[in-house]
């Protein structure tokens, strides 16, 4: 008893040492799996591949411009050409296409803001031959990603701008399935110019949006500013793979707001209708813990 006892005086605090260590490595073990575990969630949304581009044309010189990105950050570009012709009546006119885009793939919200701007006119040659000139501009993006859990979803743009023959515009997003049975979302400029907003629920799995614009001025100088926007509407606002309390943090911070779809708060609005409430921290809470 005394040998066990005084063996004990004398070990325990080495004991406690040593189990502190382990529960030190043990500790240290579970961040591990945690961190792991994050990674390989790394939130409902993620991206695969990515292909976004701008460019521009000019038609008094055949001159081109582009950009594009060259991987998954936010890609913030604008190419520019400007020549000068001789139009009717000896006047100098110019000849101006710019493309410029920002575009943005985070993990709640995948985001497009385009701006054109050009002109053209008919340009004189010396021998009195009319041709029509114009500057045209172009943005593309064809953007795949996956999803790990059912996640509800707005996809919305402005109406695409009226311009010429020839132009194109086309917003396709298709799921999993591929083909006809996979087609959520089917634009392009055959159709009437109308904003496009729809919430839908996506099941987990792949999927790829393909945008394309191609605006084309004729004259005097005309803009336009086309944009598109995905919003993942995921309790998981930090996209690290779970539902905490960083998540509820931020949440809160929007509490109350008004929540368009263009908005800073719009991820926070769970439920898609237009503002931050006690409904969406009932989703919130309910998924808490969990993805
Ligand atoms: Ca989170
Ligand atoms: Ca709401």
């Amino acid at each position: 008893m005394i040998e066990a006892g005084l063996a004990a005086g004398v070990c325990l605090p080495a004991l406690d040492a040593a189990c502190s260590g382990i529960r030190m490595k043990r500790h240290l073990a579970i961040l591990a799996v945690g961190v792991t575990l994050a990674n390989a969630r790394a939130g409902a949304v993620v991206y695969t591949a990515q292909s976004r581009a701008v460019s521009v044309l000019t038609t008094v010189d055949a001159g081109a411009a582009s950009a594009s990105a060259p991987d998954f950050a936010p890609f913030v570009a604008s190419v520019e050409r400007a020549v000068q012709f001789v139009g009717a009546g000896g006047v100098i006119r110019v000849n101006h296409a710019f493309a410029g885009i920002d575009c943005e793939l985070d993990p709640n919200r995948l985001r497009l803001l385009g701006q054109f701007a050009g002109s053209g006119g008919l340009s004189v040659a010396p021998d009195g031959a009319e041709v029509q000139e114009f500057g045209q501009g172009r943005i593309t993006a064809d953007i795949d990603f996956e999803l790990g859990t059912r996640v509800m979803m707005t996809i919305a743009a402005p109406a695409r701008p009226v311009s010429g023959a020839g132009d194109t515009y086309k917003v396709r997003l298709r799921g999993p399935g591929g083909g006809p049975a996979g087609a959520l979302v089917e634009i392009d400029e055959t159709m009437p110019p109308e904003p496009l907003e729809r919430t839908i629920s996506l099941e987990p799995g792949a999927y790829s949006l393909a945008y394309e614009v191609q605006h084309t001025a004729t004259g005097d100088p005309t803009t336009a500013s086309p944009g598109l926007i995905l919003l993942f509407r995921s309790p998981d606002l930090d996209s690290d793979g779970v539902v905490g309390t960083a998540d509820l943090v931020r949440f809160l911070g929007r509490f109350g707001q008004s929540a368009g779809v263009w908005d800073e708060a719009a991820a926070c609005d769970l439920n898609a209708d237009g503002v931050v409430d006690s409904a969406d921290l009932v989703t919130l809470i309910g998924r808490f813990g969990g993805v």
